[in-house]
């Protein structure tokens, strides 16, 4: 059975998400990103990267690291393809949203905002952080802007998508660092409402006892 090590409301809220999507067994290991247990020694003798998500596949095997990596196994593994694209147009989309969600938007710019000791030592933490919001408010507008064409999936000709997952986890985020999502980010709140629905999403929501 998969063990997917997750924080609620972390990144790892995607791949939780798939696994509930595809019916695919699994077990849920918590390690509290706000308590500092991903950097605990317990965890790091499993993942040394000290974050999650991670996934084991296999009892001796290293876990599998990288929330875009994971997902895209699952859905390879577990019968989800047509939730990475079917076709190399479409799956080259799927994954053009997922590579730049993971390195611009969480890496850079929440990354930032959240982590600024990961760039830079202090004094200069303060401006870090706030490059970090406005790296966020880009990308906001960025994905904004895409789905005000009237679009109902991240890509649309694909339908639901890993992307559609994944771009769930920073709405959220959007609203935890005080942004008003639904009047700034209608189109894209509006595809957030979309994906809630989800009965899989609903199921984790509930499960990570988020708000
Ligand atoms: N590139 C990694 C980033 C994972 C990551 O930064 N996860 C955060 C939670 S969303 C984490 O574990 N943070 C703990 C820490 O920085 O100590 C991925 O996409 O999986």
């Amino acid at each position: 059975m998969y063990e997917l090590y997750y924080s609620p409301g972390a990144c790892s809220l995607a791949p939780h998400i798939l696994l509930r999507e595809l019916g695919v067994a699994h077990r849920l290991t918590l390690v509290s990103v706000a308590d500092g247990s991903t950097g605990g020694a317990e965890y790091l003798a499993i993942n040394p990267k000290g974050r999650v998500p991670a996934l084991r596949t296999s009892p001796t095997e290293p876990v599998l690291t990288e929330a875009v990596a994971i997902l895209t196994y699952i859905a390879r593994a577990c019968g989800g393809e047509a939730l990475l694209g079917e076709t190399p147009d479409k799956a080259g989309r799927v994954l053009e949203w997922c590579v730049w969600l993971s390195t611009s938007l969480h890496a850079s710019g929440f990354g930032a905002l959240w982590r600024p000791a990961r760039f830079a030592n202090e004094p200069c933490q303060g401006v870090i952080s706030e490059h970090g919001r406005l790296a966020i408010l880009r990308d906001f507008s960025a994905i904004e802007t895409r789905f005000a064409d009237g679009r109902s999936w991240a890509v649309d000709a694909a339908g639901y998508t890993i992307a559609d997952i994944f771009l769930l986890v920073f709405h959220r985020w959007g609203g935890r660092i005080g942004f008003d999502m639904a009047a700034n980010y209608a189109a894209w709140s509006r595809h957030a409402a979309r994906v809630r629905a989800r009965p899989a999403v609903q199921q984790a929501w509930e499960f990570e006892g988020l708000s």
